[in-house]
């Protein structure tokens, strides 16, 4: 299993080499904010779930799990009983003494994971075995039927499809980040970032900073409307600065993954929801141009425009896109 303290080049060669010689399936950590393995490898198997029911039924067929730069484990919210059944073996390799000193764990090694898994890579005999089953997206969602609204997956496949691979993808649409995993897997270092355990406010000042100190990277932020009015003057920054950021907000006009919370408990969420708040007008308020997107068409029009210029791009482009709230969250 790896995490955000394995998202360097080096790290991800010496994870590969590791896997392929122990033909061992790679699973990300939950939540985490950052991509330790490349997700469109053969032995990428999907995301860790975050509640100990399902997480110990994904780790049941495993006897001994190497975590690599990642808690041991990360859950929200909380669930009881243990993460992994029992007699299974757990090493973690971390170079944040945190998470070292915090881990239920059998062997606990604090250095830097790049370093570790070369080593070991080095060290270990080739396995002979069957590859475990591959992580696979998936499929493409029909378009919506008309006079239907679009889905998070409508515009997160048309992303897919459409993206380079050495985009980094800076995610902050709560309800929307278990499609979004399944969907736009990271393939390069930093391919990836989010505030760990999801913060609100970081995703789109992070995303114009990085697209100022990585010119060379196309950088696209997807953002959930009500996650975007945490720190929607940002785009001021990248407007004034010409930062060829966008900003794909999704567009559902509430706080989904609150309601889905509050259902999840029995309750119906207190807080109203925020149909009249216009992203779009509030980015061009601050300087920065924007387009409402309602239709698929639309979106697919407007994405075929803008993605081919996400690599040389000196001005950002907020694009408010309306969905339908999704209906569940099980991260
Ligand atoms: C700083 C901060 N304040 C509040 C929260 C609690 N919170 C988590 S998600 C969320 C709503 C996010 O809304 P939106 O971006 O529209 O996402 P959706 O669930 O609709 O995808 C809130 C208020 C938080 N995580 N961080």
């Amino acid at each position: 299993m790896v995490g955000a303290g394995a998202d360097d080049a080096a790290a991800w060669a010496a994870l590969v080499e590791l896997a392929e010689r122990l033909q061992a399936p790679v699973f990300q950590e939950s939540f985490g904010a950052r991509a330790g393995f490349p997700q469109d490898h053969h032995l990428f198997a999907g995301f860790l779930p975050a509640d100990r029911p399902r997480l110990r039924e994904k780790l049941a067929p495993h006897d001994a799990i190497l975590v690599v730069g990642a808690p041991v484990f990360r859950q929200s919210p909380y669930t009881p009983g243990r993460f992994t059944n029992s007699g299974t073996r757990i090493a973690l390799v971390s170079g944040e003494s945190d998470e070292v000193h915090r881990s239920p764990v059998d062997l606990a090694v604090l250095a830097a994971p790049r370093s570790v898994c070369q080593d070991l890579a080095g060290r270990v005999r080739k396995r002979n075995a069957d590859p475990p089953e591959q992580f696979r997206p998936p499929p493409t969602p029909a378009p919506p039927a008309a006079g239907e609204p679009m889905l998070a997956g409508h515009v997160l496949a048309a992303l897919a499809e459409r993206i380079p691979r050495n985009t980094i993808v800076v995610e902050e649409a709560p309800v929307d980040r278990p499609e979004l995993h399944e969907r736009l897997p990271a393939r390069e270092p930093l391919g990836f970032l989010s505030a760990a355990m999801g913060g609100l406010g970081f995703g789109m000042p992070a995303a114009t900073g990085l697209r100022m100190a990585l010119p060379g990277r196309p950088v696209v932020a997807v953002v959930g409307d009500g996650s975007s009015i945490y720190q929607i003057q940002s785009v001021w920054s990248a407007a004034h600065y010409r930062v060829g950021v966008v900003f794909v907000i999704l567009s559902n006009g509430g706080y989904a993954i609150m309601d889905r919370l509050a259902e999840r408990q029995g309750g119906e969420s207190p807080w109203p929801g925020f149909h009249e708040v216009d992203v779009a007008a509030v980015a061009r308020g601050f300087g920065c141009p924007a387009e409402q997107i309602t239709t698929y068409s639309e979106l697919l029009r407007v994405l075929d425009e803008v993605v081919p210029s996400l690599e040389a791009r000196d001005e950002p482009l907020l694009l408010d896109v309306a969905i339908a709230p999704t209906g569940t969250f099980a991260p």
